[in-house]
C-alpha cells in the first residue's frame, strides 16, 4: 500500500527542502511531498504516543502559484528541528527508495508499527494527523493527498478544512493539552472511531472523489465546526514508548548535530535532555505520577470584570506547586473545548472582553481597516466580526478571497518589504485612521497609517514588539509581583537599532536570535515572560508557567488584601496570556492585543508610532553561487567565515554615525542578505553598498 502510494505520486526532479518554515514550491511539484509528509506526520504522532500533529497546506506569503507544507508539532509549535532533516530526506528520496527511508526513520524514531513494519499501524499508539489548508486553489487537492497517506498508515487523518496557520497550531496545542507534557490519560482512546470516508465536508467533496476512492481507509472528515473534540480523550500517551524513543536517541546520535543552538535548552527539573523536540525531556520531566490533576481541584479563578464574568479554564490547571519555575512552558494550556475553530474565537473574544472592559470601550474609535492579503485571514476575520463589534471593536476586512491576486500588491510581506501601502489603501481613506496587513496564512501582521500630512507610515514587527513590551512592563509594575520575573524581548539582527534601544530602556533584556520564527520562539522559552517579533511581523508573547503561577498568586493575594489596582494588573496580564497565541505568531490574536492596548491607553496609532523613531535602514541581497561560503555567529550579527570579512565590516561601521551592518546567508534562497542602518538614509544606503562590495 505504502509503496503503491509513493509510486502513484512520483517525485519531481527538483530538490525539495524543509526550509526555515517548511516546504515551499510550485504547487504542481508538491504531490509527492504532500503524500510523504502525510506519512511522516504519522510517524511523528506515533513517536509521541499518538498525540495529534498538524499538517498545514500553505505557502504563506508566496504568490498564488506556489504551495507548501508547515508541520505542527504535538505541543502546537513548529516541527521539532531534529525531524526537519528526516522530512527533507524523505521528500527527496527516489521513488523506489522512499519506503526504505521511511522505514529507517520509523525504526530510529521508535515509530514503527506493532509488527516492526512501518505500515503495522494496528498496534498502539495510533497516530492522529490534523490537516488544514489555506484558500489557494490547489490546497484542497494537496490536503487530500496528505490525508490519503495518513490513512494508508492507518493513522487518523482529520480534515480540518480551511484554517489560518495559527488556528491549526492552536487546535493541535489545545487538543493535546497537558498530554503533550507527558500526562497519561486514564481512559482508553474513545474518539475518532469512524472508519471510512463518509465525507461531510462538502467543500472537499470534489477533491475527495479524485484522491480518495471509497475504499481509502481512515479518512475522516469531521463535520464543521470540529467541535467533536470535546470528549474526554483521543489518544493515550504511551510513556514506555517515549522512553524507548529517548533511548533510541542518545545525545551522541547524529540528529542532534543539527540543533541550531548549543544544547542548553529545556533543562527541566528532572531531566536535562536537549532535544528541541521536547519529547524526551518532557516525558521524563512529567512522569505519570506528576500530580497534574491537583490543578483541577483549584476553583476557576480570574478574569471577572464588570463586563463579563469569564472563567479562564486554561488556568484551572495551573499551580505553582506542580510546576516549579524551571519547568518548560507547556502546562497552562487550556480546555479541550478550545480545540476547535469556534473554541479559538471563544478564547480570543473572551480574553479581549476581559482586557477591555466596557468602561474602556470608546464609541468614537474609528474602525480598523484590515488588509487580508486576499488570503485565509479574510473569512476568519469575517467570522469574528460580529463578536468583535459587540465588544466595541469595529473592523473592516479588505482584500478578501477573490478580491485580487493572493499576496500581490497587498499583504504583510508586500507592505513591509516594498514599504508601500496595500491595494485599496493607497491614499488616505475617509473614516480610517489606521490599518493593518496580514500575510496569506495570517501568521504575520504589520500596521500602517496615513498621517495628517499625507505621509504613509509603517509600524512593523519591531513597533508591535515595542508596544507589547511597554504594556507588559507597565502592568508588571502595577502587579508588584513578590519575585521579579525575567522579562525579555527577543529580536533578530534585522530589528531596528532604535527599537532595541527603546525596549532596553524599559528594563527588558533584548537577546538576539537567528532569523526564523522557530529560533526566536526557542530563545523566548529561556525567560519567564518574553515578547518575540521579527521585523516582518511574525511574533507573539510567551508566558512561562512560573509567570502564570506568580500572576495567579498575585491576583489572589491582592484580592484578599483589597488591593484592586494590583489585582487588576495581574488579571490584565493573565487575560493577555489568553489572548496572545502561545503556540506561534498569530496575526489575529496580535491585532486584537494591539487594539486592546491602544484602546486601554486611549491612544491613536500616531502616539504608538511616536514611541521611538526608526533609524534609516537599507536591505539588499547578493546572488551567490554558494551561500554557505558565508557563515555567521548564532545570532547572525557577525560573520565568522570568511575570517577576513568581519574586521572589514567593523571598519565600515565605525565610519558612520550609528552605523550597523551585517550579512547572512538566506535560509530560503540562494542569496546572501545585506542589512545596514545609520543616522541618515543616505548613510544607510552607502553603508549597505560598501557592505555588499566587501562581501562580494
Ligand atoms: C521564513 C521565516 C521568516 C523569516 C524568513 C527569512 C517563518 C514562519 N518564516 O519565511 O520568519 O524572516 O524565512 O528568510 O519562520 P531568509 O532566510 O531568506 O532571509
Ligand atoms: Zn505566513
Amino acid at each position: 500500500m505504502v509503496v503503491a502510494g509513493i509510486l502513484s505520486y512520483p517525485k519531481p526532479s527538483a530538490a525539495l527542502s524543509y526550509g526555515t518554515a517548511g516546504f515551499r514550491a510550485r504547487a504542481e511539484l508538491l504531490d509527492s511531498t504532500l503524500y510523504r509528509m502525510g506519512l511522516l506526520a504519522v510517524l511523528r504522532s506515533r513517536s509521541r504516543g499518538g498525540l495529534a500533529v498538524g499538517l498545514m497546506v500553505t505557502a504563506s506569503h508566496n504568490g498564488p502559484l506556489d504551495n507548501g507544507i508547515k508541520l505542527v508539532d504535538v505541543e502546537g509549535g513548529m516541527l521539532a528541528t531534529a525531524w526537519e532533516e528526516d522530512a527533507t530526506r524523505l521528500a527527496n528520496a527516489p521513488d523506489d527508495q522512499a519506503e526504505h527511508v521511511l522505514a529507517a526513520i520509523a525504526a530510529r524514531r521508535g515509530a514503527a508499527g506493532g509488527d516492526g513494519e512501518v505500515a503495522g499501524g494496528a498496534a498502539p499508539p495510533r497516530a492522529a494527523v490534523f490537516v488544514a489548508r489555506d484558500t489557494r486553489t490547489h490546497s484542497a487537492r494537496l490536503a487530500a493527498i496528505a490525508l490519503e497517506a495518513v490513512g494508508v498508515l492507518e493513522g487518523r487523518g482529520v480534515d480540518m478544512g480551511v484554517l489560518t496557520t495559527p488556528q491549526l497550531h492552536h487546535i493541535v496545542r489545545h487538543h493535546n493539552g497537558p498530554l503533550a507534557a507527558g500526562e497519561r490519560l486514564p481512559h482508553p482512546p474513545t474518539l475518532y472511531t469512524t472508519s471510512s470516508a463518509t465525507t461531510t465536508d462538502l467543500s472537499l467533496q470534489e477533491s475527495t472523489s479524485l484522491a480518495h476512492p471509497p475504499s481509502t481507509p481512515h479518512r475522516e472528515h469531521l463535520p464543521r465546526p470540529p467541535t467533536l473534540y470535546t470528549t474526554s480523550s483521543a489518544t493515550t500517551t504511551d510513556l514506555s514508548l517515549q522512553e524507548s524513543t529517548s533511548l533510541a536517541h542518545p545525545p551522541s546520535t547524529p540528529h542532534r548535530e543539527h540543533l541550531p543552538r548549543p544544547p542548553t535548552l529545556y533543562t527541566t527539573s528532572s531531566a536535562t535532555t536537549t532535544d528541541l523536540s521536547l519529547q524526551e525531556s518532557t516525558s521524563l520531566a512529567h512522569p505519570p505520577s506528576t500530580p497534574h490533576r491537583e490543578h483541577l481541584s483549584h476553583p476557576p479563578i480570574l478574569c471577572t470584570t464588570s463586563s463579563a464574568t469569564t472563567t479562564d479554564l486554561s488556568l484551572q490547571e495551573s499551580t505553582s506547586l506542580t510546576h516549579p519555575p524551571s519547568t518548560p512552558h507547556r502546562e497552562h494550556v487550556g480546555p479541550r473545548e478550545w480545540a476547535s475553530e469556534e473554541g479559538y474565537y471563544e478564547m480570543l473574544t473572551r480574553a479581549y472582553a476581559t482586557l477591555v472592559p466596557p468602561a474602556a470601550r470608546s464609541s468614537d474609535r474609528g474602525p480598523l481597516w484590515i488588509d487580508a492579503a486576499c488570503g485565509v485571514g479574510a473569512p476568519k476575520l469575517l467570522a469574528m466580526q460580529e463578536a468583535l463589534l459587540a465588544l466595541g471593536l469595529r473592523v473592516h476586512v479588505a482584500n478578501g478571497v477573490g478580491d485580487g491576486e493572493l499576496n500581490s500588491g497587498c499583504g504583510a510581506e508586500h507592505v513591509q518589504k516594498a514599504r508601500l501601502p496595500p491595494r485599496g489603501f493607497e491614499a488616505r481613506l475617509a473614516g480610517f485612521d489606521r490599518a493593518c496587513s496580514l500575510d496569506g496564512d495570517a501568521d504575520r501582521l504589520v500596521y500602517h497609517y496615513w498621517t495628517e500630512s499625507n505621509e504613509w507610515k509603517l509600524l512593523d514587527g519591531d513597533k508591535i514588539a515595542a508596544l507589547f513590551s511597554c504594556f507588559l512592563m507597565e502592568q508588571l509594575a502595577a502587579a508588584k509581583l513578590d519575585k521579579p520575573l525575567r522579562v525579555a524581548c527577543v529580536q533578530t539582527a534585522y530589528a531596528n537599532g532604535a527599537a532595541g534601544a527603546y525596549i532596553r530602556g524599559l528594563g527588558m533584556e533584548v537577546p538576539m536570535a537567528k532569523t526564523g520564527v522557530k529560533f526566536l520562539h526557542h530563545e523566548a522559552l529561556h525567560f519567564d515572560l518574553a515578547v518575540y517579533f521579527e521585523a516582518n511581523g511574525h511574533g507573539t508573547i510567551l508566558f512561562s508557567d512560573a509567570a502564570v503561577s506568580a500572576l495567579l498568586q498575585t491576583q489572589a493575594d491582592a484580592e484578599a488584601q483589597g488591593d484592586a489596582p494590583r489585582a487588576a494588573a495581574a488579571r490584565c496580564l493573565l487575560a493577555t496570556k489568553q489572548l496572545i497565541n502561545q503556540a506561534v505568531g498569530d496575526a489575529i490574536s496580535d491585532f486584537l492585543l494591539v487594539e486592546a492596548v491602544l484602546c486601554l491607553r486611549g491612544w491613536g496609532v500616531s502616539q504608538w508610532d511616536a514611541l521611538y523613531s526608526d533609524l534609516p535602514s537599507r536591505q539588499t541581497k547578493l546572488p551567490v553561487a554558494e551561500r554557505a561560503a558565508i557563515a555567521t555567529t548564532a545570532d547572525e550579527t557577525r560573520v565568522t567565515t570568511p575570517p577576513a570579512l568581519q574586521p572589514e565590516l567593523d571598519a565600515l561601521m565605525a565610519r558612520f554615525a550609528r552605523g550597523r551592518c551585517f550579512v547572512r546567508p538566506s535560509g530560503t534562497e540562494d542569496v546572501v542578505r545585506v542589512y545596514a542602518e545609520a543616522a541618515t538614509q543616505a548613510e544607510a544606503d552607502e553603508l549597505a553598498l560598501l557592505t555588499a562590495q566587501a562581501t562580494h
